[in-house]
């Protein structure tokens, strides 16, 4: 499917509050904001440049992690979810990003996951009209249900894959189109992703696993020359992008942007 518009946030001061597990750098290492802007403001050029039209929200103070526009909204051609983001200090995303939202679908195409469900969309991953849904720490059993009678309406499916290695599914699996997608050796046993092309990432490159498909050609983080040699070799034409400070708080390319 071919993506004409995107959502993104710009990010806040208060990035540097956004939640860290350190998973690709070092303990204590903080955002920069300045930078983070100019990264974030090349990251819209570059959609735009893919022939996406941006809506490109003010930074919000009040949530750290808002710039991540994925997680608190899951959206297709037919419908959006806004999700109920697991931790505290992101959950309210969810009424921030409903406004955006509303310029785009009706209100019989919005839906929510309501308590106790939580959903959170970095755990969500598409392929064709095919949603598999991580069940993590932020997306638990009753949350990844609820979103499939939402989703099953539309004629789309889900299933639920385990997130047994860290945050979200997409960090662990990625899908390319074209069959082909990028796995943790964890996640390359698993049963369900059996029948796809799977490229295993070397474990020292983990972050570049969350590259992004975007009509035809691939998003791939700056630094991580052995993925990008994967994707390249798939004949995939490819953009570099630096994310630099985003991973810091364990964010990546999916993660800046809700894409339909
Ligand atoms: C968080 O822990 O929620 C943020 N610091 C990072 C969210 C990344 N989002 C994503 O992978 N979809």
């Amino acid at each position: 499917n071919m993506f004409t518009k995107a959502i993104t946030k710009k990010p806040c001061k208060a990035l540097i509050d956004g939640i860290s597990t350190a998973q690709f750098v070092e303990a204590g290492e903080k955002p920069e904001y300045e930078l983070s802007a100019r990264q974030h403001d090349k990251y819209v050029e570059i959609l735009e440049s893919l022939g996406l039209e941006v809506l490109d929200l003010e930074a919000d103070e009040r949530y750290p992690d808002s710039c991540f526009t994925e997680d608190p909204a899951v959206v297709m051609e037919r419908c959006a979810v806004i999700t109920n983001p697991a931790k505290d200090s992101r959950n309210g995303e969810k009424e921030e990003i409903l406004p955006a939202i509303r310029k785009f679908y009706s209100d019989d195409q919005i839906f929510h996951i309501e308590a106790p469900g939580t959903m959170e969309g970095g755990d969500v991953m598409r392929v064709g009209d095919h949603f598999y849904v991580g069940q993590s720490d932020r997306t638990n059993a009753e949350g990844a249900r609820q979103f499939n009678e939402i989703v099953t309406k539309f004629g789309y499916t889900s299933s639920t894959v385990p997130v047994t290695e860290g945050l979200h599914l997409k960090d662990f699996a990625i899908y390319l189109e074209n069959n082909n997608m990028l796995v943790t050796e964890t996640v390359n046993k698993l049963e369900a992703f059996k029948d796809f092309n799977r490229f295993v990432v070397s474990p020292d490159e983990l972050y570049a696993i969350n590259s992004l498909y975007i009509n035809g050609t691939v998003l791939v983080p700056e630094g991580y020359p052995k993925t990008l040699k994967i994707i390249e070799d798939l004949g995939y034409p490819v953009k570099l992008v630096d994310t630099s400070e985003f991973k810091k708080i364990d964010g990546s390319l999916t993660c800046l942007s809700l894409r339909f």
